[in-house]
């Protein structure tokens, strides 16, 4: 009997080993290139055309190949940057809306093959495919379905040069691993000379069923870019942000590219969309998607670019960065520093797994190969999922003794299906659970961010899905606070309020020109011309930020614009601006003031109109009678639209006139905000 114990034993061990059966896929899921190209997260898109050397965000299709013409062309500095940066692929405008080609195309004239770059023999495309390759980035192509340089736009035998030029895109150049088509497309152009509006039906003329087999054919491991996908969607809007809740389903036979209500009706997904169309955020990293000179002031911050992060990566959206390159061919060093200083961020939020050092247990497992410690592994192939039917499930995690966190990062095992609607984190507190975050869907990854926390238990709940939870790794962090000086925003009643880049900071001012050392809690009131010290504390870390110095001038509380609706040139904010139909702006400023100086804040909107190129300044006691204190030039404001300063022999007044004897572009003279100098 003894003798049949043991093999009894060891059947019936093997048998509780086998491995649980997998759950059943919760439809649609992603295909095999869908699979491949939401662990990419992250890559660059470069708009570099003929846009960049006639300062438009969309030329006309009537310039002319000789205008093609960088100076120190060298993509291998976009890829080592772009890699530097951690993205993983860059995205080229081979074809912008204007029609100019990168490449020699064979079907048509208006291309490098004409330009005096690299004397007609370049072919751009190829160059970064090329360094694409060396630095171990995929490679991309971005394509305008809208061409307004050519004749047959509109015609079939516009699709015919479209597929021409794909074919050749997609066949010379080795692995492409995304194809982006513009949904912007019809409209007015030259069209070979036409000069007119040719509107298409954006549904039909394209026959986009055809061209998509095409682009399967040739590049089998491509993803397809399009409001409609097929294979990834567009987030709806231009700031890089997906949504609190973003769903990788699309009703994708309800969507085409470029239809106008796409943005709000579709973009964040359905949950019970039919097809896997996960969700692409694209954002430049300046306002403009092209090199705009008068835009080298406006490069995002660090904290504006991880801002993009967190809403797109962390809300299951891959993030797409563009780089304007400028005319030199090359990516502008304040670009460069600023995706360099992104990358370095989020490689320190994310250094250090406190999970992973942690005793993890389940509410409930599936069994077998299922385990909780699955979501601790690195592996995405693996995962913990429970049983069928038990959708509400939790995992706890025992780091073993107090730890500080502020992020959580989940991620589901998207192959079976996007699932989750609704989760939350707490933590053990003399134990009873107090939540600290909740979040709806989850997707490929979804990162929550609190205020610093403090525990040594805490609780995932997985609290409703479309099925049962399938989770691949889970995350806890401690992000280290941005710690750099708050900003400063006065209002026009003179009340200054401080910004913090992370909640858990403080604020420290002072208004003496001493250090900073007052706790800033609520607006300051402030009507008199100070000097204005803050900094960021963080009262963990014991550690301050720089110090940020600003000299605030008399608040503009009982000033008058005197022309009609020329409040916005004096209200305490740049972002609005106003027109003047005379080229001129009378302030009132209520009582007899000595007057050092003036400060002119050109408009900041994306299309600029109307700087003051020469200006005149004009004081008054009574508003009646003026005199002249102050004329010249604003040398580079075109290119470099930021606060002009202008400084006189003091005079007192009560009444200024600034008059623009001519703008930069001949248009009416535009004023963001206007400003005086008592100091
Ligand atoms: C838009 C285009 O019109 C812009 O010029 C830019 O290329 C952006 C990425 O897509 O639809």
């Amino acid at each position: 009997m003894r003798k049949l114990i043991w093999p009894l034993c060891l059947l019936i061990l093997t048998f509780c080993q086998e491995k649980a059966a997998p759950p059943a896929p919760v439809l649609p899921v992603p295909d095999a290139r869908q699979i491949a190209w939401q662990e990419l997260e992250y890559y660059g898109f470069v708009h570099f055309n003929m846009n960049t050397f006639s300062d438009r965000e969309w030329g006309f299709g009537d310039e002319k190949p000789e205008q093609f013409n960088p100076t120190e062309l060298d993509v291998r500095q976009w890829a080592r940057i772009a890699s530097e940066a951690g993205m993983k692929g860059l995205i080229i405008t081979a074809k912008h809306h204007d029609g100019f080609v990168l490449w020699p195309s064979a079907y048509t004239e208006h291309s490098v093959k004409n330009s005096p770059w690299r004397d007609g023999k370049g072919d751009l495309i190829r160059e970064l495919a090329d360094a694409c390759k060396e630095y171990g980035l995929k490679f991309g192509i971005y394509y305008s379905p809208w061409d307004r340089n050519h004749p047959d736009y509109g015609k079939p035998e516009y699709i015919t040069y479209m597929r021409n030029q794909l074919t050749e895109l997609l066949t010379n150049y080795g692995d492409i691993f995304e194809v982006w088509f513009d949904g912007a497309n019809g409209g007015d152009g030259w069209y070979g000379g036409a000069n007119e509006t040719r509107t298409v039906d954006k549904f039909s003329y394209y026959d986009w069923p055809t061209t998509h087999e095409l682009v399967r054919t040739l590049q089998p491991g491509a993803m397809m870019f399009s409001d409609a996908g097929p294979d990834v969607r567009w987030v709806g809007n231009e700031h890089g942000f997906a949504y609190e809740t973003t769903w990788s389903n699309l009703y994708r036979d309800s969507v085409y590219a470029g239809m106008p209500e796409f943005s709000e009706k579709w973009a964040d997904g359905q949950e019970n969309g039919t097809h896997w169309v996960p969700a692409e955020s694209d954002v430049s990293i300046r306002p403009g998607w092209y090199y705009h000179a008068y835009e080298d002031h406006k490069v995002k911050t660090l904290p504006q670019l991880l801002e993009i992060y967190y809403n797109s990566i962390g809300r299951n959206s891959s993030m797409l960065i563009n780089f304007p390159v400028d005319r030199r061919g090359l990516i502008h060093e304040k670009d460069e520093a600023a995706i360099l200083a992104l990358g370095k961020k989020i490689e320190a939020d994310f250094s250090v797994n406190l999970a992973a050092q942690a005793v993890i247990s389940a509410s409930e497992s599936r069994g077998s190969g299922y385990s909780a410690a699955q979501v601790l592994d690195g592996d995405y192939e693996t995962y913990w999922t429970t049983s069928d039917g038990v959708i509400s499930a939790s995992l706890e995690l025992d780091f073993g003794k107090e730890t500080e966190f502020n992020r959580l990062l989940i991620q589901e095992y998207t192959p079976l299906g996007q699932r989750q609607k609704s989760f939350s984190l707490e933590k053990e507190v003399n134990g009873n659970w107090e939540k600290i975050a909740e979040g709806t869907t989850i997707g490929y990854k979804r990162i929550l961010r609190f205020p610093l926390q403090k525990a040594q238990k805490v609780r995932i709940n997985f609290l409703d899905g479309k099925g049962i939870p399938v989770i691949s790794e889970l995350g806890i962090y401690h992000a280290p606070t941005l710690l750099i000086p708050p900003s400063i925003k006065r209002e026009k009643s003179g009340d200054v309020t401080l910004i913090t880049s992370d909640d858990d900071l403080e604020i420290r001012y002072s208004l003496d020109g001493g250090e900073p050392t007052q706790l800033y809690s609520n607006p300051i009131p402030l009507l008199e011309a100070k000097t204005l010290k803050v900094l960021s504390f963080d009262p963990n870390r014991q550690e301050s930020s720089e110090i940020l110095e600003v000299n605030l001038d008399l608040a503009k509380a009982n000033w008058k614009a005197m022309e009609t609706d020329a409040e916005k040139a004096i209200d305490e904010n740049s972002g609005t601006f106003w027109t003047s139909s005379d080229n001129q702006l009378t302030l009132d400023l209520g009582e007899s003031i000595t007057i050092k100086g003036f400060t002119y804040f050109p408009m900041q909107a994306r299309y600029p109109s109307g700087f003051l190129k020469n200006y005149e300044l004009e004081v008054s006691a009574d508003g009646k009678s003026w005199s002249s204190v102050s004329k010249g030039e604003f040398a580079n404001i075109a290119n470099n639209p930021i606060q002009q300063e202008v400084r006189f022999d003091p005079v007192s007044a009560r009444f200024i006139r600034l008059k623009a004897t001519q703008t930069t572009d001949g248009n009416a003279a535009t004023f963001a905000e206007l400003g005086i100098l008592t100091r």
